[in-house]
């Protein structure tokens, strides 16, 4: 006798099988009287149990039909060809066993086509991710990932991971979560950038990193969240901020060429299509964005945020010139962290985002590397030098020249996907009003 849970797309239920036992979810019950339906959902499908009442003992018909929707079961049965169902097969019940009974009423349906409130749905996130289109999403958002570190690899890339309790912020004071560490004040790491920048001075020449990143975000946009996953890289002997746009540009390439490629069955779920972007990726200077903008009737002035309204506009313009993302360089060097190298002689800098259909996904930049100059733009921005004490140390014996980025995983998924809210690509999202599930 055959023992499995049921796969779909392996097709490991055939014809040829007689006896098996399959193990899910009660998706639906059908009593018609003289015969019943019962649908079984596992990860990759579903499979139909049929019971025609007279062929089955009454006790087993009894109890497989009061079964609530959703509860947990194996059932053992019969395998009969069927032209009624998308498997072609069909399994009529001998035996089963209830492994946990669903309670009534569902928090949520599983298979109703009613829209669900996105509170509701995270609320009850291990519901909602039973739906299949829920789920797909985290199986593009895994190859992401894989593709990401397959990427990386081939350019000589190794892995890291960074301390995520740390002593001092790089991205600024009002978005740090402060800890208790055995009386001292520490802070959740916003980015990984002050080590991966002091990984630099050590040699390791190219490094990335897949982590979590955390930012005590107040506003409640569909962009923001508190805690993100972070893929940052850097990497030493660039001569400009150029070297490390190619790098991204490349791993965004290799990223979605593969989830076109090896995502189809999760881009079907869901409904979508991955466009390629052209290459080169554009590549815009903050000062023609702001042209764009104001010519949209946008005021913004030099030295402003291009903000969500800014970006979208930008967004709008690149998609009607055929290009979906695209790089903006030369952001005011006030408008960019310290670590971030000025442009002498002006007032810009030799920073970048990457933007993804009207959204920025990632920043990076060539960063400061000599030690006064990178002293005194922290002096500039009215930090303390004594604060960064070890990450300057990595600057005063020998840094080599470097630059780098991090791109948000989750945004990067919401706009692969045309995903309305950053919260559907995180499975359990963290923002100023959730902390639960
Ligand atoms: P930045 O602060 O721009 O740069 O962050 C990089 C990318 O991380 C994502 N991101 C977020 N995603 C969701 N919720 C948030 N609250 C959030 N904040 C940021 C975005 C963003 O583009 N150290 C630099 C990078 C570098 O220069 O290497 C940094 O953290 O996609």
């Amino acid at each position: 006798m055959l023992h499995m849970t049921f796969v779909r797309d392996s097709g490991n239920i055939s014809r040829e099988d007689t006896n098996v036992t399959v193990k899910g979810w009660v998706q639906d019950l059908r009593n018609l009287g003289g015969i019943s339906f019962l649908t079984l959902r596992d990860r990759h499908g579903t499979i139909q149990i049929t019971m025609p009442k007279k062929k089955i003992e009454p006790a087993l018909f009894e109890s497989l039909t009061r079964l609530s929707r959703e509860s947990a079961i194996a059932v053992t049965g019969e395998v009969k060809e069927s032209s009624q169902t998308a498997l072609g097969v069909e399994i009529i019940p001998t035996s089963f066993e209830l492994y946990s009974e669903a309670a009534v009423p569902l928090p949520m349906g599983v298979v109703d086509k009613v829209n669900v409130e996105m509170d509701t749905r995270l609320n009850n996130r291990f519901m909602d991710l039973r739906k299949q289109e829920s789920k797909a999403v985290f199986g593009i958002r895994s190859l992401t990932v894989e593709l990401i570190s397959e990427a990386m690899a081939k350019k000589g890339f190794i892995s890291i991971n960074t301390p995520k309790i740390v002593a001092s912020g790089a991205e600024g004071g009002a978005t740090l979560f402060g800890v208790d560490y055995f009386g001292k004040q520490a802070y959740l790491a916003q980015s990984p950038q002050l080590y991966k920048q002091m990984l630099m001075s050590a040699g390791l020449d190219r490094v990335f990193e897949i982590g979590p990143a955390f930012r005590a975000e107040h506003s409640n946009t569909n962009r923001h969240v508190t805690e993100f996953i972070s893929f940052d890289g850097e990497m030493a002997w660039i001569d400009r901020a150029e070297d490390v746009m190619a790098v991204i540009e490349d791993a965004i390439d290799h990223v979605l060429r593969g989830l076109k490629e090896r995502g189809k069955n999760f881009l079907e779920i869901i409904g979508k299509e991955i466009t390629i972007p052209k290459r080169p990726y554009p590549v815009l200077t903050y000062s023609e964005c702001l042209t764009m903008v104001n010519n949209c009737g946008l005021p913004l002035k030099h030295g402003d945020d291009l903000g969500t309204e800014g970006e979208k506009i930008i967004g709008d313009i690149m998609a009607e010139r055929g290009s979906d993302i695209y790089f903006i360089t030369e952001y005011p060097e006030e408008a960019k962290p310290f670590y971030i190298m000025e442009k002498e002689g002006t007032d810009l800098s030799f920073s970048f985002d990457l933007d993804y259909k009207g959204q920025e996904i990632s920043s990076g930049g060539q960063r400061e590397h000599r030690y006064s100059e990178l002293v005194g733009r922290m002096e500039k921005k009215g930090l303390d030098p004594e604060d960064f004490g070890s990450y300057l140390d990595a600057f005063r014996y020998g840094m080599p020249p470097h630059g780098g980025w991090g791109i948000g995983v989750d945004r990067l998924v919401m706009k692969i996907l045309d995903l309305q809210n950053v919260r559907e690509a995180i499975l359990f999202p963290r923002d100023v009003n959730r902390l639960t599930p």
